[in-house]
C-alpha cells in the first residue's frame, strides 16, 4: 500500500560509524552493522485512535536509526505493516458502527499525513495484512504440514457450514523449540510467570482449553458470525496477530534482517512469537537486533488507545503547534526510556527551536554570501558535527544530541551552513 511522501535528507561531508543498539535479546549495546543493506522492520499501527504521541515516539526512534545509518552510507531497506484487521479494530468498529475497512483507511490516511508533517522517513514497503492474506494462509498451512500447528475446536458452528464445527489454529511451541533455530523467551528473556501475565495481558488467551501450552500463540481465528474471514485451506478464518508480521518481514526483508523495532510493549508476546512462527518457517533467525523504545505515558499512565488517554499529533498540529516542534519535543527524551508527556513540553520544544532558528538559521544564510567573514573566535562547526554523530551512534542518543546542539548556540561558528545541513540530515529539523 502507498505510504507517505519521503523528507529529503542531506547528506553532510564526512561519515558517521555504524550506529550502536540495545538489543533487548542480549540486554547489550551492539554495533547495528548491516551486512550490506541496512534491513529494519518496525511493526505498525493498528489503524484506529492514530497517531498519538507513543506512535510519534516510536516511529521517530527508527526513523532516526535510519539517519544514522544513512550517515554511515548505508542504503537502507525498510519494511513496515498494518494491521488492519485485528479484534480491537473490529470491535472499534463494531461499537461506532463503522465499517472495519472504513476505519482502517481513515485512520492510515491520517497516520500518513502526520508522519509526512513530522518528515519521518517512510517505508520502503508498507503492506496491511488485508494485502498478504493469501501469503500469511499458506504460512499456516506449511507449519500444519510441518506438525507445528494445530486445531482447537471452537463451540460454534462455521458460518455457512452446515454445522461443521469451526476450529481456530494454534503454533505448537515445543515442537517449534524442537525443529526450529529459536527458543521462547531468547528475544524478551522473561519468565514463564511473567510471560503467562503478559499474554493474559496483550491478546493471548492462555486458560483457552485444548491448548497444548497455555502459551501457545492462534495462528490463524476460524470463521466466526460477523467477522471478516478468507478461505484457506486450514479452513476459513483470518490471521491471528504474530504471523502478519513474520510473513510481511520475511517476505520484504527476508531472514537474519538487521533490526527488528516496535515499542517495549511488544517484547512479549510479540516479538518471541513472530521470531518464533518466522525461524519456524525459513529456518534461520528472524533479526540480528531486536529494538525497543519505552512507552510514553499521559496522565499516570500509558498513553493507549485503551485507556483513551491520547494526545494526538493531528490535534495538536491543529492547535497551530510546528510539527518540527512536536519533534524536537520527542526527541528530548532517550528513545529507551519510559516518559510522560506533559502539555509544557511543546512550549519549551518552540523556545528550542526558536533560539536554533535564530542562532544557526540566520546565520547560515547571511555565511551563504561571500561577503561575510567569519570571525576568528569562531567554534569549528565541523567538530560540532562530529560530537553529533557521537551522541546519535551511541544508542541514539537524541537527548545529547539536543544538548550539543544547544551548547553551539551560544557561540559563533564557523559555518553555520554545514550544522544547519547536520541538523537536518540526523534530527530531521530544517531550520
Ligand atoms: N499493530 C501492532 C504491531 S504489529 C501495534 O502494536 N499497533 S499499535 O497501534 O498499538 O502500536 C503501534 C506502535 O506504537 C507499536 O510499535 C507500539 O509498540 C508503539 N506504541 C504504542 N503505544 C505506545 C506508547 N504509549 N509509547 C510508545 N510507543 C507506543
Ligand atoms: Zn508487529
Amino acid at each position: 500500500m502507498r505510504a507517505w511522501q519521503r523528507p529529503v535528507v542531506p547528506s553532510i561531508p564526512g561519515r558517521s560509524d555504524a550506529p550502536r543498539l540495545h538489543d533487548t535479546a542480549t540486554g547489550q549495546v551492539v554495533e547495528a552493522r548491516p551486512t550490506d543493506v541496512a534491513r529494519l522492520y518496525v511493526c505498525g499501527i493498528t489503524p484506529y485512535d492514530a497517531t498519538h504521541i507513543g506512535h510519534a515516539a516510536t516511529y521517530l526512534a527508527f526513523d532516526t536509526l535510519q539517519r544514522a545509518w544513512l550517515d554511515a552510507g548505508y542504503r537502507v531497506h525498510y519494511a513496515q505493516n498494518v494491521t488492519d484487521v485485528d479484534d480491537p479494530l473490529l470491535e472499534r468498529a463494531t461499537a461506532t458502527g463503522v465499517d472495519w475497512r472504513e476505519l482502517a483507511e481513515s485512520q492510515v490516511a491520517l497516520f500518513r499525513t502526520d508522519m509526512e508533517a513530522l518528515g519521518i522517513i517512510p517505508p520502503d514497503d508498507y503492506v496491511a495484512v488485508t494485502e498478504v492474506i493469501d501469503e500469511i494462509a499458506a504460512a499456516v498451512d506449511q507449519l500444519w504440514d510441518a506438525g507445528l500447528a494445530y486445531r482447537v475446536e471452537t463451540s460454534d458452528a462455521l458460518p455457512g457450514s452446515a454445522g461443521e464445527q469451526a476450529a481456530d489454529i494454534y503454533f505448537d511451541i515445543a515442537g517449534a523449540e524442537r525443529q526450529a533455530p529459536w527458543k521462547l523467551g531468547e528475544e524478551s528473556n522473561l519468565d514463564r510467570a511473567t510471560m503467562l501475565a503478559l499474554f493474559a495481558e496483550r491478546g493471548g488467551d492462555p486458560g483457552r482449553a485444548g491448548k497444548r501450552d497455555a502459551l501457545d500463540p492462534m495462528l490463524w481465528r476460524a470463521a466466526r458470525a460477523g467477522e471478516p474471514a478468507w478461505p484457506s485451506k486450514v479452513g476459513a478464518g483470518r490471521p491471528g496477530w504474530h504471523i502478519e508480521c513474520s510473513v510481511i518481514a520475511l517476505k520484504e526483508l527476508g531472514t537474519d534482517f538487521t533490526v527488528q523495532g516496535g515499542g517495549s510493549d511488544l517484547i512479549f508476546p510479540h516479538h518471541d512469537m513472530s521470531a518464533g512462527h518466522a525461524a519456524a518457517l525459513s529456518g534461520h533467525p528472524l533479526a540480528g537486533v531486536y529494538s525497543h523504545t519505552g512507552m510514553v505515558a499521559y496522565q499516570g499512565e500509558k498513553m493507549s488507545k485503551s485507556l483513551g488517554n491520547l494526545v494526538l499529533v493531528s490535534s495538536l498540529r491543529a492547535s497551530g503547534v510546528d510539527p518540527r516542534a512536536i519533534r524536537l519535543a520527542l526527541l528530548g527524551h532517550h528513545y529507551r526510556a519510559d516518559w510522560e508527556w506533559t502539555d509544557s513540553q511543546v512550549g519549551d520544544a518552540e523556545r528550542r527551536l526558536a533560539r536554533w532558528t535564530a542562532s544557526f538559521g540566520a546565520a547560515s544564510r547571511a555565511s551563504a554570501s561571500p561577503s561575510s567573514t567569519s570571525s576568528p573566535a569562531a567554534e569549528s562547526a565541523a567538530a560540532v558535527v562530529d560530537r553529533l554523530r557521537a551522541a546519535l551512534t551511541d544508542d541514539l542518543d537524541t537527548p545529547r544530541a539536543l544538548a550539543i546542539v544547544d551548547a553551539a548556540a551560544g557561540h559563533p561558528l564557523d559555518d553555520p551552513a554545514l550544522l544547519v545541513r547536520a541538523i537536518d540530515a540526523l534530527l530531521g529539523v530544517a531550520l
